[in-house]
């Protein structure tokens, strides 16, 4: 394992000393946001961990290395290369290791390596899901059996509908992975708080979380707990206008013939151009407000 896993010396000395540490992922870098915006959102995000009292560790494939903790050097090379960096879920991570290749990290992917780091919990946007039409394409995102696996949590601010949420939901309850509403009962839809679907539970405080992820942990059931933080209301989007605009961007995908890992960046950068960049700015302040919430769950979790 050591000579495939790479932690930063930072990383290393917090998870030792039981400090605060949230993973982050690299596919929203190279994948989800256009440069340079997608670096600044990136360096930024990892900012406010710290200013929340945790310390940040952006994972990444770097020359065939699990990297854990890369630098803003780092960053920088990856949102430059953006779709030019393999995106890289589970099934693709023994390959880039095998060829000492680079690869941004989905939501999967992380949580593999932040588990095989100790990390317990990760903020990213939105997470991988059921597609629409999924019940006959079978297009599932990995990241929901990983979620089911893979003993990392994840903030997420719910995921966009250009999934089935429905479904998504169904699968996650099906694999017995928890749907946390924070200070919310509804699950919501990425851009907007309400998606017309339910959370399972909701909770008001990062120290309710922390007690429940806790619990998991020592009852040593395998998987994650998804929490679900809302987009702040000043930055949710119109749902109709969203809503129409995920309706386009689908239809075009379709129409193309946009299949397997292209189809989530492909329709993520048809979105941020139909709004012409308002989506994009709503989805980066939504980042911002999971990074918080991840480190505010991280001390809690540390203190117990
Ligand atoms: N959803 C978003 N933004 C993203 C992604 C999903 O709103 O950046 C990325 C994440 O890295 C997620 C991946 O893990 O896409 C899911 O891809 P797929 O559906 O191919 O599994
Ligand atoms: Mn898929």
């Amino acid at each position: 394992m050591k000579e495939y896993l790479v932690v930063s010396k930072e990383i290393k000395d917090a998870i030792e000393n039981n400090k605060p540490v949230v993973a982050l992922e690299s596919t929203i870098i190279s994948h989800g946001m256009p440069y340079p915006k997608n670096v600044e959102t990136a360096l930024k995000v990892e900012e406010i961990i710290r200013e929340n009292g945790a310390i940040p560790a952006t994972i990444a494939i770097i020359n065939g290395k699990l990297s854990v903790g890369i630098s803003p050097e780092q960053i920088d090379y990856l949102g430059k290369k953006g779709l030019a960096v393999a995106k890289s879920s589970r099934r693709d991570l023994p390959i880039l290791v095998a060829r000492g290749e680079d690869g941004a990290t989905t939501v999967a992917t992380t949580m593999i390596i932040a588990n095989l780091a100790g990390i317990k919990l990760f903020a990213t946007g939105g997470v991988g899901g059921v597609h629409r039409g999924g019940e006959t394409t079978m297009d599932i995102s990995a990241d929901l059996e990983e979620l089911s696996n893979t003993n990392v949590s994840v903030v997420c601010a719910g995921a966009k509908s250009i999934l089935d949420l429905g479904l998504t939901l169904e699968y996650l309850e099906t694999k017995g992975v928890p749907v946390i509403g924070y200070k919310t009962e509804e699950f919501p839809a990425f851009y907007t708080r309400e998606s017309g679907f339910k959370v399972n539970y909701k909770m008001d405080s990062p120290l309710e979380i922390a007690k429940a992820l806790k619990v998991k942990d020592e009852l040593r059931l395998k998987g994650a707990v998804l929490i679900a933080n809302p987009i702040p209301e000043e930055y949710s989007m119109d749902k109709t206008e969203i809503d129409k605009v995920i309706e386009d961007a689908v239809e075009e995908a379709n129409s193309l013939g946009v299949k397997g890992k292209d189809i989530t960046p492909f329709l993520l950068d048809k979105i941020q151009k139909i709004t012409e960049g308002r989506s994009l700015e709503s989805n980066i302040q939504l980042v911002y407000n999971n990074a918080k919430l991840g480190a505010q769950i991280a001390r809690e979790l540390s203190s117990l």
